[in-house]
């Protein structure tokens, strides 16, 4: 089974951004894809599939670690 969240992160402005958000929630446990839909300087939406449900508080964790603002 595989599971997708979305969630919205404010902050990423450049591919740099985009590319330490996706490394930091592809180290989370299951997961197996991150795909962000860059709105530069706005809010934007990640999807993460994983293949179980995805610890709130980790992803949390892991958009701090890299700098950026989870919105939701
Ligand atoms: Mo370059 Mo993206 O400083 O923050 S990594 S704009």
């Amino acid at each position: 089974m595989s599971e997708t969240t979305t969630i919205q992160v404010a902050g990423m402005t450049c591919g740099h951004c985009v590319s330490a958000v996706t490394e930091e929630l592809t180290q989370l446990p299951g997961v197996t894809d991150v795909s962000i839909d860059l709105v530069a300087g706005g809010t934007s939406p990640v999807t993460v599939t994983s293949e179980q449900p995805l610890d709130g508080t980790a992803v949390a964790a892991a958009v701090d670690e890299a700098g950026y603002e989870l919105v939701r």
